[in-house]
């Protein structure tokens, strides 16, 4: 049998016929016979351009239905979608694409110009543009193109996906996610989350990440559901919203913010079933303010570009403040020794792994780091701390790797931080993330200059304009004569954020 996931997700489009799938506040947006016409357009554009199965596709484009159509048009082609965030700079994007040698690359109309000559310089063959108005030379090719409606033949672990995440050596990581990992995680998702043909997902996330991406929008196409598609998060738009929704997903500061506004209501979430949150912690203070204003239970779930999502809170059952719940149908996990891998004793702190079908096949050609994180035995170690409590819950209680998640970005000071040494005048710098209100942790530089050079905090950050992408520049930069170090040498960050604790709260 074909496993290519596109397969299963055709099927029960083909059975939706014309019922919603993506929506738009202006109007535009597919029927499911719709998109299905489309992306036998989009496949064949694909394959004109010279994609063929294994390919990379890599797309950096504006949210829109189109881009998601291009999503299932490469599966459906067997290749390997690879999206990227729309904040990378150029030199980002340099750096992805001589990674993961695309045979296309797919950018915003505007940057064309810049997207050709980053191309020829990695050696990318073909470069097309998506706009957000279904315009571009992608969807003239598409309209042109002679249409595809067979479906590669791909295998259970034939790639479906690259999705990079930043690494703890500034380097960052692709991560190979197979046919089996996504069709797996969002059929489980579907059926623990109670997905039917009746939701209407509020979809205000990017979809460069796995929780726009994979969960939001496989578990819609697993469920025959629809989306609302919203460029980004807008309290006003949510709120004019969620009289016609049924479900939202969120990063804990879409909640926060939520939170804050008097508009909260029972009455404006009345139709409203299901919120989720996950890529970053959701303080039980928010979960309770919620609950209090609106009656729902915020359903906090856990997961990582890795693996998907391998931990929720009942649907049915208490969802617990402050923790991730139990391991989803076919999910294992353990807490274990960060050294020995052994399991720590019930109720200890460890470091969590999972194993399970939604596990990644490992880091895009970095074997040695895929051996590091990935275990022989098929745990995958997450570099987060854990504990499980008496009724089986799992608390998220820190991370044993160097990252910053700020506003369920993902931020790896190292990356900031070797950027940052580059300016003259800089002897060295440690980038750590504090307490933020409305982001969960704000990305923070303390900066050491050279005797006798006169830095300031504006140069630092023009410094990094151009050569990361906004997220991951420091909302502060902070500036000292020494960093405080251990015996061995090692920076203690512990020390810096305890000293600059208070400055976003
Ligand atoms: C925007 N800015 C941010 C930021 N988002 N800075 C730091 N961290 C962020 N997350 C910048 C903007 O460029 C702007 O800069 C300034 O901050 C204020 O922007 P804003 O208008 O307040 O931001 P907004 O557009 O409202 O975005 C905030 C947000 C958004 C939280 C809604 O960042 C968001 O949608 N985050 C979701 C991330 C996500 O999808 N993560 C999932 C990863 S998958 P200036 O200077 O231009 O004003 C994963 C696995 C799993 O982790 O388990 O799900
Ligand atoms: P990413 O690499 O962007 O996929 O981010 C994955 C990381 O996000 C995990 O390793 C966790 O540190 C964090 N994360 C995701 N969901 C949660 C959650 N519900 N609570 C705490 N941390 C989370």
């Amino acid at each position: 049998m074909n496993q290519n996931l596109f397969a299963t997700f055709a099927r029960r489009m083909r059975e939706r016929g014309d019922a919603d799938f993506i929506t738009t506040r202006q109007g535009r947006g597919y029927r499911y016979d719709e998109a299905l016409a489309i992306i036998t357009r989009l496949a064949g554009a694909l394959i004109e351009l010279g994609v063929t199965p294994g390919d990379r596709v890599a797309v950096q484009v504006e949210k829109s239905p189109e881009a998601i159509l291009l999503y299932l048009a490469t599966l459906r082609v067997g290749g390997v979608y690879l999206p990227l965030n729309t904040g990378y700079t150029g030199e980002e994007i340099h750096y992805f694409l001589a990674d993961a040698e695309p045979a296309l690359f797919v950018c915003r109309p505007g940057d064309a110009e810049n997207a050709r000559s980053i191309a020829a310089d990695t050696g990318c063959p073909q470069v097309a543009t998506l706009g957000t108005a279904a315009d571009g030379s992608l969807m003239e090719a598409a309209e042109r193109a002679t249409p595809r409606d067979d479906i590669i033949e791909r295998d259970d672990n034939d790639l479906a996906a690259i999705l990079y995440t930043s690494g703890t050596t500034g380097r960052s990581k692709g991560a190979m996610l197979t046919h089996r990992n996504l069709g797996s995680n969002a059929a489980t998702l579907a059926e623990v989350w109670r997905f039917s043909e009746e939701d209407r997902l509020i979809h205000a996330l990017p979809i460069f990440h796995t929780h726009g991406l994979f969960v939001a929008c496989n578990v819609t196409l697993m469920a025959g559901a629809s989306m609302l598609f919203l460029p980004k998060f807008d309290a006003d738009v949510i709120f004019e919203e969620m009289p016609r929704g049924t479900v939202l997903m969120g990063v804990p500061t879409f909640y926060t913010r939520l939170v804050a506004d008097e508009r909260l209501t029972p009455e404006i979430t009345a139709n409203m079933r299901l919120f989720v949150s996950g890529s970053a912690p959701l303080t039980a203070e928010t979960h309770r303010a919620f609950e209090q204003k609106t009656g729902h239970a915020i359903l906090e779930r856990y997961g990582m570009t890795e693996t998907n999502m391998n931990l929720s809170n009942p649907y049915d059952g208490e969802r617990r403040a402050g923790t991730v719940g139990m391991p989803l149908p076919g999910v294992e996990y353990r807490i274990t020794d960060r050294e020995t891998h052994e399991s720590v004793p019930k109720g200890e702190i460890g470091m969590l792994e999972i194993r399970g079908p939604n596990v990644f096949v490992g880091y895009w050609r970095m074997p040695e780091k895929t051996r590091e994180e990935l275990l022989e035995d098929g745990f995958f170690v997450t570099g987060d701390l854990a504990m499980v409590d008496e009724r089986g819950y799992i608390h998220i209680v820190g991370r044993d790797k160097d990252l910053v998640i700020s506003g369920g970005y993902n931020v790896y000071p190292k990356e900031v931080e070797q950027v940052i040494d580059e300016l003259e005048g800089v002897h060295e710098s440690a980038v750590i993330g504090l307490p933020h209100t409305d982001l969960g942790e704000g990305v923070t530089a303390v900066v050491v200059p050279e005797p006798g050079t006169n830095l300031d905090e504006a140069q630092v950050l023009d410094h990094l304009q151009g050569q990361l992408a906004k997220y991951k520049q420091p909302k502060r930069v902070f500036f000292a004569d020494s960093l405080p170090r251990n015996t061995m040498g090692k920076v203690q960050k512990n020390q810096l954020r305890e000293q600059y604790q208070d400055t976003y709260r």
